[in-house]
């Protein structure tokens, strides 16, 4: 029957000398995240958040300069590696994407930033926080999270004043984010008038950290901090316990996933770990996340991980500078996606300033309780 409607409405649509179908716009999105790999749980999370965010804008219908817009994702694999993401960002470049929504990782988001501006093609990275994403001097670089100067020397500040660390152990995994949130984690407890024991360095692809933790167990230190990802962050805990360290344990948003406490396993004790998301809501703001997190918990049959609302908020500023560009064409939305203000998202307010970073961004800082992250508090 609808089929056959179908048909009377295009054969109407031809007789008149236009087609209905003709009038539609399709707007390509981009996504890139790690779809396999160690940490592709968070990649499949942000990848849901685009996907989630592009079914609601063609259920909505919207209109873009008097046509209907059809959102179309185009998902690829970067695998958290820099190669393979320049290799995705080439391949979304020649498909003539009219936006990307990625990538996941700062190792990843910076080399591919600079074909994306090359190109003219706006991109807004939903969890990549290394500094210095915006700060290459890209029009095209924009970001909805905060950034590790904000989170690494929050958490510093937070590891000697609210936890009255004296001995902190740091350690990095090599990456633009490991190294670059280590580097502000220590200008911040120096900032607060705390020492670090030199740093030590492991990678984004190891699972034996006896060496180093071994090392460190001699240095009896009461906090490690942890610049890296879940992935390595699961099993670092678990020989930590088999080693008797007893510290708590600090790290960034690349830990602060869903997925710990299953990575960890046995080796996290209640309270032992605080970290902190790139960025969070309170009071009224909190309802329209708590809706989100059912939403995509009904949709994906899975919790969200971290930044999958952060995603789905990046697609829909994205969305709706074209709406009031009245253009899908990235040279013609992008000085108004520059000039995003106040937009009323999931994960709160946006608007960029003049780099393309969120103003205002917040933190929320959790520990984890019986296997479940545990709110801390919300910081700006
Ligand atoms: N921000 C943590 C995970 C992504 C990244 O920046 O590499």
């Amino acid at each position: 029957m609808q089929v056959k409607l179908n048909l009377i409405v295009g054969a109407a649509a031809l007789a008149l000398g236009t087609s209905a179908f003709a009038q539609d716009l399709v707007v390509k999105i981009g996504h890139v995240g790690p779809t396999s790999g160690a940490i592709a749980h968070l990649g499949k999370d942000n990848e849901n958040g685009a996907r989630l965010a592009i079914e609601e804008l063609n259920a909505k219908g919207v209109m873009i300069g008097g046509k209907k817009a059809k959102f179309e994702l185009l998902a690829e694999d970067d695998a958290a590696d820099p190669k393979q993401g320049t290799a995705a960002a080439q391949k979304l470049v020649d498909s003539k994407v009219n936006g990307v929504i990625g990538h996941l990782n700062s190792g990843t988001t910076i080399p591919a930033s600079k074909l994306y501006s090359d190109a003219g093609i706006p991109q807004i990275s939903p969890s990549a926080t290394n500094p210095k994403f915006t700060r290459q001097g890209y029009k095209t670089a924009f970001r909805v999270v905060a950034d590790d100067v904000h989170l690494g020397g929050t958490l510093g500040r937070y590891a000697v004043k609210e936890m009255k660390g004296k001995n902190i152990a740091v350690i990095d995994d090599r990456t633009a984010y490991g190294m670059g949130v280590a580097e502000e984690f220590e200008k911040g407890v120096k900032a607060a008038g705390g020492k670090t024991i030199p740093r030590v360095f492991t990678t984004d692809k190891a699972t034996d950290f006896t060496a180093i933790l071994t090392s460190l167990k001699g240095k009896k230190p009461d906090i490690v901090f942890f610049g890296g990802m879940d992935a390595v962050a699961g099993p670092m805990l678990r020989q930590m316990k088999q080693l008797g360290i007893e510290a708590k344990f600090v790290g960034g948003d690349g830990i602060c996933t869903g997925e710990l406490p299953k990575l960890a396993q046995d080796g996290m004790a209640d309270g032992q770990v605080v970290c902190a998301e790139a960025g969070g809501v309170e009071g009224e703001a909190k309802k329209a996340m708590d809706d989100f997190r059912t939403k995509f918990k009904a949709k994906y049959n899975a919790d969200v991980q971290v930044y999958a609302p952060y995603v789905y908020d990046a697609v829909m500023v994205m969305a709706d500078a074209m709406v009031k560009a009245k253009s899908a064409d990235p040279k013609v939305y992008l000085p108004v996606l520059a000039k995003t203000s106040g937009y009323k998202g999931v994960t709160g307010t946006i608007s960029f300033d003049n780099k393309g970073d969120i103003k205002n961004g917040a933190l929320t800082l959790f520990t984890y309780k019986g296997g479940k992250r545990d709110q801390i508090a919300v910081v700006r």
